[in-house]
């Protein structure tokens, strides 16, 4: 199995590389931000108490979204490898995502993290609540808050995983096609090494 964190603050352009990498490595796509959108759709007693802390840019509690991670992984055991996109956000989340993978008798390769300056995130994102129609999207000071709770929460993850030698920093700045060579070979090295 090959298994890769695609890191970054909102905005940084995981969601847009990590469709890219699936459909070239054929892992299997876990991204938090979408199995929570698809609670919401569909009004879940869980995507309703989403929603209303995502709406204010704050992270959604650790429990709901490891508890998602989990069932995902027992349902996907076919797999070749997984590509988790936002997840995990926060220590706990990482410590449980080692200890499941553990379990599955494999672990993280590598953790590939975007790079991006935070007036590009601001103007990116909203540039996209321009049309998403994501409430998080559309409005400054929501946008900042995410920012925040990123710093404060989830840059203390890629230290996890900077102890175990696993983190490779990718300028996040420039075409969609340049950041997704320069993520490829990456991988194609880790894999090569693997
Ligand atoms: P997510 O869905 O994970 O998404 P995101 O952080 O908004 O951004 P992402 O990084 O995927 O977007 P992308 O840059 O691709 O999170 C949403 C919310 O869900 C969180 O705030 C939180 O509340 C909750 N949540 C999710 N996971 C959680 C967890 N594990 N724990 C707790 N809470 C959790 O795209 C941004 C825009 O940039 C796009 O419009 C794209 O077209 C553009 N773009 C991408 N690359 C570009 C480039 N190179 N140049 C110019 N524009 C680019």
């Amino acid at each position: 199995m090959f298994n890769l964190i695609l890191f970054g603050p909102p905005g940084s352009g995981k969601g847009t590389q990590s469709e890219k990498l699936i459909a070239k490595y054929h892992l299997k796509h876990l991204s938090t931000g979408d199995l929570l959108r698809s609670e919401i759709n569909s009004k879940t007693p869980l995507g309703l108490e989403a929603k209303s802390l995502m709406d204010k840019g704050y992270l959604v509690p650790d429990e709901v979204v490891i508890g998602m991670i989990s069932s995902a992984l027992d349902t996907n055991l076919q797999a070749k490898g997984f590509l988790f996109d936002g997840f995990p956000r926060t220590s706990t989340q990482a410590e449980a995502l080692d200890k499941l993978l553990a379990l599955k008798k494999t672990s993280i390769a590598v953790m590939l993290a975007l790079e991006v300056s935070e007036e590009e995130l601001v103007k990116r994102l909203l540039k996209r609540g321009e049309t998403s129609g994501r409430s998080d999207d559309n409005n400054d000071s929501v946008i900042r808050e995410r920012i925040t709770e990123y710093n404060k929460k989830t840059t203390p993850v890629a230290d996890h995983y900077k102890e175990l030698e696993k983190v490779i920093m990718i300028n996040g700045e420039g075409s969609v096609d340049e950041i997704f060579s320069a993520l490829c070979m990456e991988i194609d090295n880790r894999m090569k090494a693997d």
